[in-house]
C-alpha cells in the first residue's frame, strides 16, 4: 500500500499543516475561536485534505500519532492566540478515545504548561465512543480534569445523538450543517434547528451552528438563537498567517 508507506513517512517527517477556520460570537461580533483542521502537505501531490487520509489513519491506528502531532501543534500556538483573545479547537477521532495514549500525552504537555488546556476545546462525535462508552467517558473526564473544554461536533447528523449530551462533560454543542441548510427556506427546517438550539441552551451549553454559507442563513441562525457561527459565510479554513492577518491583527 503506497499511501500507507507515505503516511508513515509523513508522520516521521511531519508533513502536516494546520488550517484555521474562525468562529464568530454573534452576540458581540467578535472572532473568539478557530477550529484547527489538518492538511497533509504531500511532497509531490501537494495539499491533501483529511478526506484523503484520515480514514486510512484510523483503520491502521496511525491516527493516534497524528492526533498527538496536532495536539502538540495546538499547544504551541495557544499563547500566541491567547494574546489575540482567541482559543483553539481540534477534532478528536473515535480511536483517540479507545485508550489513554493521547490523554497521557496531553498530561505530559500540561506538566510544562498547566494553563494551556483551558484555551483548547476538543471536538468529539458520537461515533467516537461507540465501541466502549465507559472507556471513552473515563478518557474524556481525564481531559476535562486537565482543563480542556469538550464539544459535541456534527450534532444532529449520523452518530451524534442525544444520549451523548447526558453522558459526557461537554460545554458546547456544534450543530451539523445539514440542520443549517435551508433553515431560512422551510418551516420544518427552522423548527428543528430552533428546538435543537433551545435544547442546548436548556442544558447549559453554548451553541454553535456550522456550515453557514449565506447572509440569509446567517440571519436565520441568529434569529433562532445561535451563540456562535462557523462556515464559508465567515471564512473557509485558511493557513495560520492568513488567519491572523485577516481576522485578528488590526481588526
Ligand atoms: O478540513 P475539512 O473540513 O476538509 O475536514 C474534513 C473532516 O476531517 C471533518 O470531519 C474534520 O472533523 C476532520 N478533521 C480535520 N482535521 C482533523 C484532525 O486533525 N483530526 C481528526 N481526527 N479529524 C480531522
Ligand atoms: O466534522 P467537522 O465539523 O469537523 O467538519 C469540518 C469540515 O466542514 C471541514 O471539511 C470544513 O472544510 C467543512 N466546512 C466548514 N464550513 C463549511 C461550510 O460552510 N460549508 C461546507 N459545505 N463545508 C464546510
Ligand atoms: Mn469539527
Ligand atoms: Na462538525
Amino acid at each position: 500500500l503506497a499511501l500507507l508507506t507515505e503516511l508513515k513517512e509523513a508522520i516521521a517527517a511531519d508533513q502536516f499543516e494546520l488550517y484555521f477556520q474562525p468562529k464568530l460570537n454573534v452576540r458581540n461580533n467578535t472572532i473568539t475561536q478557530a477550529e484547527v483542521l489538518i492538511r497533509w502537505n504531500h511532497p509531490t501531490r501537494g495539499l491533501i485534505a483529511p478526506g484523503g487520509f484520515i480514514e486510512l489513519a484510523e483503520q491502521t491506528g496511525l491516527i493516534k500519532e497524528i492526533s498527538q502531532i496536532v495536539l502538540q501543534k495546538v499547544h504551541t500556538l495557544v499563547s500566541q492566540c491567547n494574546t489575540q483573545g482567541i482559543t483553539l479547537s481540534m477534532n478528536l477521532s473515535a480511536i483517540d478515545l479507545e485508550d489513554s495514549r493521547l490523554l497521557d500525552f496531553a498530561r505530559s504537555l500540561n506538566t510544562k504548561h498547566p494553563d494551556d488546556a483551558r484555551f483548547i476545546t476538543l471536538e468529539i462525535t458520537e461515533s467516537a465512543s461507540m465501541k466502549d462508552p465507559e472507556q471513552a467517558l473515563n478518557i474524556l473526564e481525564g481531559f476535562s480534569k486537565l482543563g480542556y473544554h469538550l464539544s459535541i461536533d456534527d450534532f444532529g447528523a449520523g452518530y451524534s445523538s442525544l444520549s451523548y449530551l447526558k453522558k459526557f462533560p461537554v460545554s458546547e454543542l456544534k450543530i451539523d450543517r445539514s440542520l443549517v441548510q435551508n433553515c431560512h427556506k422551510d418551516t420544518d427546517s427552522a423548527i428543528i434547528l430552533e428546538s435543537t438550539i433551545e435544547m442546548g441552551h436548556i442544558m447549559g451549553l453554548v451553541v454553535t451552528t456550522e456550515g453557514v454559507e449565506t447572509d440569509e442563513e446567517y440571519q436565520q441562525v441568529c434569529n433562532l438563537g445561535a451563540d456562535y457561527v462557523q462556515g464559508y459565510w465567515l471564512s473557509m479554513p485558511i493557513p495560520f498567517d492568513e488567519f491572523m492577518a485577516k481576522h485578528l491583527l488590526g481588526s
